[in-house]
């Protein structure tokens, strides 16, 4: 069949939209029209060529949400009709990663989906003959996408599609990053590095999770507002403060007898290694847990004196904020619809795939938090 899709042709270029031939689901796969996608952080890092895993041409995509078409033999957990969100952290609940119960990260598609191709070895798209990589096992930035059904969260049927796509990257990795990875208490400090999609979803979870004190830091004043519609109760811009960051944020968070200060939990959603130091310093002597979410570009490093570590802060990373892909991406659009979480007032720009290449624009200005685009 055809499908209309945003192509990357070449890194640091625009997308282009073009007619890909989409070859049809085979054994394990399934055929979803994807009716709206989310435009993430991560494909406007993948397309500006920092990936180490980047491939070109390809679909990007990974934020979306559709309907399944057409299943190829052996599909038995989806059917034809069936809203679905698509995983680009699969959950086949089979290999020993799954198994283990210690890691969301299931391991039995990565080595192919790294690739940009299925799990067979080959690719669905291509383009005048020639194959198309597909993208973090995804693609969203195609009208129509084929997935291998592990890869699927069968969702509520009457969930909007333009607002729940953010729930297959943003809002999860943001909500579950505080309650599945950091698992936050009721009563804890926390500071947030990068209000942007992710980082106004960790501060919801934050709220959720009864944190006390919530200092969200950016180097954009807008995103003070933002932050406080969300529930954060403190900004810092560090462009405007005298000193540095790190002493700052710890003088703000002294409280108790010791007045040794620095946040219980905190979280870099910039992708700046710079930033992700300066988050786990920040974070409190003893027992202060720093995870990083933000993804750094091909080369990029940590660093930090390993003293930091023995005096008992813990430093850790959240891929798809710890979330079991079919099991809980449905629990979180159910949270959604019923008002347990906000995504509305976060999805800022709707847009029609003709005009995809504006919503990276809007990112770069920091105009939007998030761009959606319909089909
Ligand atoms: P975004 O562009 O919407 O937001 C980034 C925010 O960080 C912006 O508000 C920007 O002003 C702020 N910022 C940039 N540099 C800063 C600095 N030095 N100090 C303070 N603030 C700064 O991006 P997003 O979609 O929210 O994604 C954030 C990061 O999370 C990206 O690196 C993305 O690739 C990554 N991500 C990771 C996962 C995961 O599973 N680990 C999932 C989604 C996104
Ligand atoms: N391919 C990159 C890393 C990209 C990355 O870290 N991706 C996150 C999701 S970001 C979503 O917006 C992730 O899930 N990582 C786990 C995984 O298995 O890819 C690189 O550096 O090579
Ligand atoms: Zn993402």
């Amino acid at each position: 069949m055809k499908t209309q899709a945003a192509v990357a042709f070449e890194a640091g270029k625009p997308l282009e939209i073009v007619e890909l031939d989409l070859e049809g689901p085979k054994a394990g796969e399934v055929l979803v029209e994807i009716k709206a996608t989310g435009i993430c952080h991560t494909d406007d890092f993948t397309l500006s060529g920092a990936d180490p895993e980047g491939l070109f041409p390809s679909v990007l995509g990974h934020e979306g949400a559709g309907v399944v078409v057409e299943v190829g033999a052996g599909v038995t957990s989806v059917k034809p009709g069936d809203h679905v969100i698509p995983l680009y952290t699969p959950e086949c609940r089979e290999c020993p990663s799954c198994l283990s119960r210690k890691t969301n990260l299931c391991t039995a598609i990565r080595a192919t989906q790294g690739q940009g191709l299925m799990p067979d070895g080959t690719s669905r798209f291509s383009y005048k003959g020639k194959p198309v990589f597909h993208y973090m096992g995804c693609s969203t930035f195609s009208n129509y996408t084929v997935m291998p059904e592990i890869a699927l969260a069968k969702i509520d049927s009457s969930a909007p599609f333009d607002k729940v796509c953010y729930v297959g990257c943003g809002v999860t990795t943001g909500v579950g990053a505080v309650l599945n990875t950091a698992k936050v208490e009721q009563g804890a400090t926390a500071v947030v590095f990068g209000l942007g999609g992710i980082g106004l979803n960790v501060i919801q979870g934050l709220r959720m999770a009864g944190a006390d004190m919530i200092i969200g830091v950016d180097l954009n004043n807008d995103k003070k507002s933002w932050g406080e519609r969300f529930g954060m109760t403190h900004f810092v811009n560090p462009r405007e403060i005298d000193g540095d960051i790190v002493s700052h944020l710890v003088a703000m968070t002294r409280r108790g007898a010791d007045q040794i200060g620095g946040a219980d939990y905190t979280f870099d959603c910039t992708g700046n290694v710079t930033v992700m130091r300066q988050a786990l310093e920040a974070s409190h002597r003893g027992w202060g847990k720093s995870v990083i979410i933000g993804v750094a570009g091909a080369g990029q490093e940590i660093s930090t004196r390993p003293f930091q570590l023995v005096t008992g802060r813990t430093w850790m990373g959240t891929a798809f904020g710890g979330a079991r892909g079919r099991t809980d991406v449905p629990k979180i659009v159910d949270w959604y619809m019923s008002g347990k979480i906000e995504i509305d007032p976060m999805i800022t720009h709707t847009l029609r795939l003709e005009d995809i290449n504006e919503g990276f624009e809007l990112m770069h200005s920091g105009e939007s938090i998030r761009s959606v685009v319909l089909y």
